[in-house]
Formats: C-alpha cells, structure tokens, sequence
C-alpha cells in the first residue's frame, strides 16, 4: 500500500485528494487532501467513491466495434484504420460538413481533451457542437449582443453583495464568477466578511439556506423578475450614473422597456411580495456598491433565456459592478500568461448574425458552435449538408439530449458514431466504435482548465498519473485518437497556438507542457504535489483603450422579447398543474456515476420531489409511485415529499435511465426526465436551447391509468 497525491476532475472543484494505492497498482481509497491549500480537505462523495469508477466492472478495458447488436474487440490501430477510412469516404461522398464532433463535460476531466477536439474539427472542417448548447447557451447570446467587461466582473472575495439567480453552486460546485472549491466554507467567509447574499430560486436550494434574502419564485418568471429590479432601481436612480454615460448605450431604451414591470405585477406573476422584489433591489443596488450576479442552469433551462440572462446581467452593467482602472487583478495568472485587463466594454459583436444558420431551423452559431438541440435533426433531414458521422468525447448525448426518441433514432441513422468514452454509456452501446480512455488517476495533467474558466485564486496544481492502465487493458488519450485520425487523414492539426509534429505522436505531458505559458515554470508548479497558491507580481487594471465599445443595454431583438414577456399569459397551462425543474444531486454528475455500489445505494433512482402539502392535495404520500405528464411525453416516478419546494412545482433531475429501447427497471436506473421535453417544440428561437426547466406538467397517480 501507497499514498499518492492528485487532485480530482469530476466537477471543477477540482478537489486535492490522498489516494490509496494497494500493491496490484489499484487505487482503493481516496480523501480529502488537508494540505491542498485551495480545498483544505474537503472533497464529495463523488470524489470519494472515484476509486470506485475507475475500477468498475462495467468500464471499458479495450477498443470496440460493433457487429450487429454487439460490441467486440478489435485492436487500437485497426480500430483508428477503420474510422479514417469511414470518415475519408464520408467526406469525398459530401465534403468535411457531414462530418461533426461533440465535446461534452467529460472534457473538463482532462485540460489536453478540450483544445484538441477543437483543432480536429477545425482540422478536418467538422461541424463543431459541446455541452455549453444544451446548457447556458443564452450566456453566449448574451455576451455577443450585450457586450463583455474586458476586466470581469468584481470579484466575489470583495463583494458587498452577490445575487445567484438559477445556480446552486453548493451542489454543482460549479460557477461563472464565484469561488467554488470548498464553496461551503468559501459562502461562510463571505458571510463573516458582511457580504449579503441574495437568491432567486423557487426551491430552498442548498444556497438559498445561506441567503439574507431568497426570493422563492415561480419557475419561468425570471425574465419578469429581473426586469422588475431594474424597473425599481432605474426608477429610483440607484443605478452608477457615472458608469452608465461613459460605458452604457440604451439605457433610456431599457427603462423604457422595463417600466411595466412595476412591483405589484412581477409579485403577482413570479408569486412573491413586491415588498421582497423592493428590498432585493435596494440591497443589491443601493446598500451594496460592490457585488454582482451570477446565473445558472436554472434560468437557462426555463423559458426565454436569453432575455432573462440579458436583464440578469443588465443589474451588473447598471450599477457598474466591474473591475475599475486601478483595482488589483485577483488572479493575474499562474498556468496562463498574464494579459492586460483593461477597464472597458467590448462592445456586442453580434457574430451570431454573421456566421452561417443552420439548415435545418436557421439556428445560429454561437462563438463558432452549431447548436447541439438541433444535432438529431441535422442527422435526420435528408439533402445536402446531412451530418452522418459524429464523434463524441466525454459526453452521453444520448442521455443528454432531450426526446431520447428521437435522438436515438437520429443516433441509429448515423454512417459513424464513434464515442471516446471509458464507460458502456447509453451513448457507447449506440456507437460503432469506442475508444477508452485512461481515467483520472491513470492521467496526468494540470490545473490550466480551471484558470481557463474561473479561478479567483492564484493557485495551480499538477498531477502526475497515479496508477498505470488496468493490466492487459489497451487504452488511448483522447489527444492519442484524435491526432492519429488527423495523421491519417492527411490533416494538420492544431494545438495551443501551434501545428503539431504529425510523424511522432505527442504525448500527455508534451502537450500539458504546451499549454502552459504562464509565469510559473511547470517544473516548479510539479515541485509542489499538493498544490500551491502563488504570489504573482501583482498586476492591476489598466485605464480603458482606443477601441473601447459599449454595452448595449436594449438592442432591438432583447425589447422585442421582452415585449413578448410582457404580452405572455402567465399561470399554469390548462391540463399541467404544476411545473418540473430542474436540480443536479451531489451524488452523481449528470449522467455519470449512477452505477457506483455507494451511489447506487444512496441514490438508486431519481424521484420526483414535491412540497408535502402537494403530495397530500394529490391524495398520495411518499413512495407512492405516479406518472408525470408533459405535453411531449410521460415518465414513471416515485414521489418523495421536499418541503424545500414552492408549491405547485415538482423537481426530477437528469441523467438517469436508460435508452428508450432498452428494458430497464426504474427502480433499479431511474429514468429520463427528457422524454418529457422536446427537441422541437417551446425551444429559444435563435439557438433552439429547449425548455428544460420550468416544464409544465401534471401528476397522475399510477392507479388512475
Ligand atoms: N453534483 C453535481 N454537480 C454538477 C452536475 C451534476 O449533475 N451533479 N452537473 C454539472 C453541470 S453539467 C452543470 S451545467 C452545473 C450546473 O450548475 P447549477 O446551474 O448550479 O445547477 P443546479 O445545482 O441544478 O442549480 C440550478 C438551480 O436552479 C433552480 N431553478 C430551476 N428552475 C428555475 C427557474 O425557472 N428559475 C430560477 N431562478 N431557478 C430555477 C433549481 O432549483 C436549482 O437550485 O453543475 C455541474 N455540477
Ligand atoms: N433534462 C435535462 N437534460 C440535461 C440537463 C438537465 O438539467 N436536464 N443538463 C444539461 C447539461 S447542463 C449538460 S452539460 C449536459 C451533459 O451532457 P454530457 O456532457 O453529454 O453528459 P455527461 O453525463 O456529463 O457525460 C460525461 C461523460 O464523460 C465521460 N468521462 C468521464 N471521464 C472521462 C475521461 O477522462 N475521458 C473521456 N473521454 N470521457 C470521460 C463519462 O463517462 C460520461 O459518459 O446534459 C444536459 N441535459
Ligand atoms: S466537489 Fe466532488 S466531484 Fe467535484 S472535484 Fe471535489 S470531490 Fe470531485
Ligand atoms: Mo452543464
């Protein structure tokens, strides 16, 4: 027995863990870290039973193909051999377009996995999709037609105030602009630092239970709410005056826009007090100066996304809640170069009108990526432009999509379906091929992913690979697959900036060592196997440039949904008493880890929540198993009483189940809360992100059919 030092990758709390090893090389233990700096410790069950993923009987050991309904072995290079071929004749029969790649958040497991499926769709002129479509797409939108802070937003560490609309990063531990690891103690040293908490969720989520203030609103109501605060804080005059002339345009558009939304009528349509909506304006808007706002799936998975993102995001521009001209940088960069940060607006790019719709519902592309909603109708549409091959790495779009119906069908009708993946997912008992991966402590890598995205600290950590393969196993790096289909198309690719050698493979470490470029040498970030929180040159932020733009705060196309919003019925829709969100559990993430012995104890199906006094006008009482009922499809479920929840709205969460024609016992997996959502039908017009949350349902109790 040995005990090595890593860092998990489940999620981006990227947890520094002690890992047991036994004598046969297998980790069997894994804890909490207390020498990690950053973590100090803490880890989730999910990073707990790790050791129990990577040695699932289940994972895949070695290359796949499929021979009628079955998978069977075949070697690496043959494997590589047959795929190029299949893709060579798919391009020379309808050019590199038929050909399409999806990176799914698996990718967030490996800093090398991300870059490189980008330079081999950008190599081979593949369609390009990931999991940030069928996610918080309407943050894309937003930043392409609002405009973007160059400096970022003020840091959460010296917030007055922070308002989470939608998140619930204490579950997730995920966030665009707020510390996440450890994110229990980092919430508590907010609180004692005086920083006032605000939440907007119609459940008493993990977060809202920290919350000076939750507003527990109805689902779907978020744009109405977030125009109702700017209407308060626009009509008081507790907007940053100042900031507002020099780096905001439309603003008498805006309040103009939002001036209907006055207390009383958001209080009635989102189900609180306009007292409440008062006292959140004035704690974020005037008792606070510093402090913004962060989303999450919740409201980008609710109806009208990118208005209720854009009005969100309209409370930080306002109030002119940025990093200014002279204010220190929190993280200059460790991992990564430093840049300048300059106090200014890139103004909207708009460069979803520019680029090319889709063919099949004229959706457009956001920051170069065709929109995955529309993934299974770009396979199913006949005529030109028809996608026949795609790639998947570390995702199960089979799960994640919604309408497993159809997507599977759309999966079937593929010429190839190749999935690097290191489990038999939903996805990987569709694919022809699967090509394993090693996993976590098998892998090295770095923490350049998460400086990438978000991290507050200057801290960076490198892991080396814990544990070789699995003994007799044949497995292969993503970035090992990808360069070799490249090589074998005759294709060049590119990674971090630069065209790799395409005679000798790279390896992991060569290009983890390629992507570093920071001011710390990777030899002094290994020399400190716990991690380390640097102390950089600090670097403050410079005065604004020539080119500086401005938010536009109401552009034509935001009015006009927002007007829509305004002209909407509200209420439940007749047949559908209740509305379904949705919520990640601890202890799985998404798809992954329902199969854990530990997990699947604790969590063996996904029930459906609803507040107690629900259940009890149902007639019903916990265990009590029903069906619930969209107007796409019907689900079997066991209710489970939450008094977290508002009345009147129930909560499943994703992931769970298997595929349609598969037989499986909810009891044993759960099921998929997509089949009660559409691919088509109540989807964001301009990018197709379906309503995933906020879903209009009704609950009938399994005797009734
Ligand atoms: N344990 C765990 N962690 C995960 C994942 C997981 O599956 N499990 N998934 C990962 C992924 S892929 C992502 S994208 C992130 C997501 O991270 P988050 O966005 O923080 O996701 P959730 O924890 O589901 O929190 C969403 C919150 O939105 C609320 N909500 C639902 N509908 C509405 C609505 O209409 N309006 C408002 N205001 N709130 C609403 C829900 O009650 C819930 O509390 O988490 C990541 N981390
Ligand atoms: N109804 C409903 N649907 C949803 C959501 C919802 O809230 N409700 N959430 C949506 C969101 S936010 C997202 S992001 C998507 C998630 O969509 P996906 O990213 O497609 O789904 P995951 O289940 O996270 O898949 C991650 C995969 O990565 C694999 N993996 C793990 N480690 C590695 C590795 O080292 N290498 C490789 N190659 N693979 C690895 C895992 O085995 C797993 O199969 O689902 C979306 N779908
Ligand atoms: S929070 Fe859990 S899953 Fe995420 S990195 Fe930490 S231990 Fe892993
Ligand atoms: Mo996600």
């Amino acid at each position: 027995m040995r005990e090595a030092t890593s860092y998990c990758r489940i999620c981006l709390g990227y947890c520094g863990v002690r890992v047991t090893v036994d004598d046969t090389e297998r980790v069997v233990k894994v804890r909490g870290d207390f020498d990690n700096p950053l973590t100090q410790g803490y880890a989730c069950i999910k990073g707990l039973e790790s050791h129990a993923f990577q040695n699932h009987p289940g994972r895949v050991l070695h290359p796949l193909k499929k021979v009628g309904d079955k998978h069977v072995r075949i070697g690496l290079a043959e494997a590589l051999d047959e795929i190029a071929a299949q893709m060579k004749a798919i391009i020379a029969e309808d050019g590199p377009q038929a050909l399409s790649v999806y990176r799914g958040t698996g990718a967030q497991a490996a800093s090398t996995m991300g870059p490189m499926i980008l330079g081999f769709a950008k190599a081979v002129g593949a369609q390009f999709f990931s999991s940030m479509t069928i996610d918080q797409s309407a943050k894309w939108v937003v930043a392409d037609r609002l405009g973007i802070w160059a400096a970022g937003k003020d840091p959460f560490e010296t917030a007055d105030v922070w308002l989470f609309a939608g998140a619930n990063p204490l579950v997730s531990v995920w966030s665009w602009s707020t510390p996440v690891q450890n994110p229990v103690k980092r919430i508590k040293e907010a609180k004692a630092r005086g920083t006032k908490i605000i939440v907007i969720d119609p459940r008493v989520s993990d977060m809202a239970k920290f919350a000076d203030l939750h507003l527990q609103i109805t689902p779907g109501e978020d744009a109405a709410v977030a125009a109702g605060l700017l209407n308060i804080i626009l009509r008081e005059g507790w907007e940053d005056k100042a900031f507002c002339k020099d780096h905001v345009h439309g603003l008498e558009a805006l309040r103009a826009a939002v001036a209907p939304f006055t207390p009383d009528m958001v209080a009635q349509r989102a189900g609180i007090t306009a007292q409440e909506l008062m006292t959140a304006a004035d704690l974020f808007a005037r008792q606070a100066k510093r402090g913004n706002v962060v989303t999450g799936t919740g409201t980008s998975m609710a109806p009208n996304p990118n208005i209720t993102e854009h009005l969100y995001e309209c409370l930080g521009v306002v109030c002119g809640r940025y990093l200014r001209e002279g204010d220190a940088v929190p993280n200059p960069g460790v991992l990564r170069a430093r840049r300048p940060r300059r106090a200014e607006v890139l103004g909207p790019a708009r460069g979803f009108e520019k680029r090319p719709k889709s063919r099949v519902r004229g959706t457009v592309q956001l920051m170069g990526e065709a929109s995955t909603p529309t993934l299974p109708e770009e396979i199913l549409t006949p005529g030109p432009g028809r996608i026949r091959s795609l790639l998947v790495s570390g995702g199960n779009l089979a799960v994640a999509l919604p309408d497993p119906t159809t997507t599977t069908k759309a999966f079937k009708a593929l010429d190839l379906l190749v999935a690097l993946e290191p489990m038999m997912t939903e996805t990987a008992r569709l694919a022809h091929y699967v090509l394993p991966p090693p996993v976590m402590f098998e892998r090295p890598d770095n923490t350049w992913t998460l400086e990438w995205v978000n991290l507050s600290t200057p801290y960076a950590q490198y892991t080396p690979a814990i544990v070789p393969p699995p003994k007799d196993s044949e497995l292969c790096f993503e970035s090992f697959a990808l360069w070799s289909l490249c090589k074998r198309l005759g294709k060049q690719i590119r990674f971090a900036g630069k065209s790799l050698d395409m005679t000798t493979p790279p390896s992991e470490e060569d290009l983890l060592a390629m992507l570093v470029d920071g001011a710390v040498p990777l030899d002094e970030i290994k020399a400190s196997p716990s991690g380390r929180i640097y102390a950089p040159e600090p670097q403050t932020v410079e005065g604004p440039g020539p080119s500086a733009g401005r938010f536009d705060v109401m552009p034509d196309d935001a009015a006009a949904e927002l007007k829509a919003v305004l002209n909407a019925k509200s209420g439940t829709v007749s047949g559908y008493d209740f509305r379904l969100i949705s919520r990640r559990m601890r202890e799985v993430s998404n798809s992954t880890l329902q199969d854990l012995p530990e997990i699947k104890t604790r969590v063996p199906f996904n029930p459906l929540c609803a507040h107690p006094d629900d259940v009890a006008r149902l007639g019903l009482s916990d265990g009590a198993r029903v069906q619930v009922v969209s107007a796409h499809g019907r689900i079997p479920a066991v209710i489970e009483s939450d008094n977290t929840l508002k009345r009147g709205v129930v909560s499943m969460t994703h992931g769970f189940g298997r595929l349609p024609d598969v037989k499986a016992d909810y009891d044993q997996v759960g099921v998929s809360v997509s089949h009660l959502i559409s691919l088509t039908e109540d989807c964001e017009p301009l990018q197709a992100m379906p309503r995933m949350s906020a879903i209009p349902v009704r609950i009938e109790p399994e005797a009734a059919r």
